[in-house]
């Protein structure tokens, strides 16, 4: 008897070990691709922003770890009875039934797990709440079954971003549905605010290796953040079932220097953060027209907040020659 006990012992750490190897090895061990999945890895994908590298140490080092050991020890005490005290075994079983120390025990034991997990849960979810001052905003509207961005602090009207098809992401080499015929381009090393709607049905707005995902929800303007630290690419997609083309609606990240974004808000005829906006104004206005546009960077000189936002929102529909199925919804 005592043997088996051993045996079982032995058995139980050596399942406990597999499994800690199996999940942490191949975690560590695995080159798992920057901001987007990797074939056959099994654990979460590195993070890039401190959100997601808190989110991943709440799972890997608070979570992972307490379901690991309950699995293992509710599975021993399954065999351990099993084997133990089966008909064959233990022909005549005990009659006692109730143990106070037992009792209070595991009624203790998962309120001190629960309080601990509360304690971490709450110190990741504050995080998340707390967005600190943010450099710039995007508006993020989720559409049936595309995605449309507006940069209101650079001035530039709504884009919109669709699948790219799958010869093009094979061209491009880039991972077919995760590509986006336009990216949504933001700076590195700088708060990000996003704002999330929907246009006609919920859809919601996520990019794992941010750790960010957030509803978007027609009539709501929901709200999000994030700082990624280092420069790349990074993919993302619909995680609300929104219709028959919801695996369709990609999400595709540019995080770039400052001067490359600056450079990428200026081709969009955007007005880069901290610019003068006649510097700005100038280049589109000179080729096009001299006398007539002549007023235009003017009137948008002087009264800086008020004058420019009406006069993007009447120029929305004009400079985005995508294909804009639906008249963007402004709540
Ligand atoms: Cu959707």
């Amino acid at each position: 008897m005592q043997s088996r006990f051993q045996g079982m012992r032995a058995l139980a750490a050596g399942i406990a070990t597999g499994a800690l190897t199996a999940f942490w090895g191949a975690s560590a061990l695995a080159d798992d691709l920057i901001g987007q999945p990797t074939n056959g890895s099994v654990m979460m994908q590195p993070g890039v922003t401190p959100l997601k590298h808190d989110a991943i140490f709440f799972h890997n080092y608070i979570l992972f770890p307490i379901i690991t050991v309950i699995t293992l020890v509710v599975l021993g005490l399954l065999l351990w009875i099993i084997i133990r005290y089966n008909k064959r075994a233990n022909p005549v079983p005990a009659k006692w039934s109730h143990n106070t120390p037992l009792e209070v025990i595991w009624t203790l034991v998962p309120v001190l797990i629960l309080v601990i997990i509360a304690v971490f849960s709450f110190k990741l979810l504050f995080e998340y709440h707390d967005m600190p001052k943010p450099y710039m905003t995007v508006k993020a509207t989720g559409y049936q079954w595309y995605w449309g961005y507006e940069y209101p602090d650079q001035k530039m009207p709504e884009f919109i971003a669709n699948i790219l098809p799958e010869d093009k992401a094979k061209a491009a080499g880039k991972p077919y549905k995760l590509a986006a015929t336009e990216p949504l381009v933001v700076p590195v090393n700088q708060t990000v605010q996003i704002l999330t709607t929907g246009a006609d049905v919920i859809h919601a707005w996520a990019v794992p290796a941010f750790g960010v995902i957030m509803d978007a929800v027609p009539g709501r303007l929901n709200s999000t953040w994030f700082k990624v630290d280092r420069i790349g690419t990074y993919y993302g997609s619909c995680r609300e079932l929104c219709g028959v083309d919801h695996a369709f609606m990609p999400i595709e990240v540019h995080v770039v220097s400052q001067a490359d974004f600056d450079a990428w808000v200026l081709s969009k005829k955007g007005v880069p953060i901290g610019s003068a906006p006649p510097a700005a104004a100038a280049p589109p206005a000179a080729p096009a027209a001299g006398a007539g546009a002549a007023a235009t960077p003017a009137s948008a000189t002087a009264p800086a907040p008020a004058v420019p936002t009406a006069q993007v929102n009447p120029a929305a529909p004009a400079p985005s020659t995508k294909p804009a199925p639906l008249a963007p919804v402004k709540n």
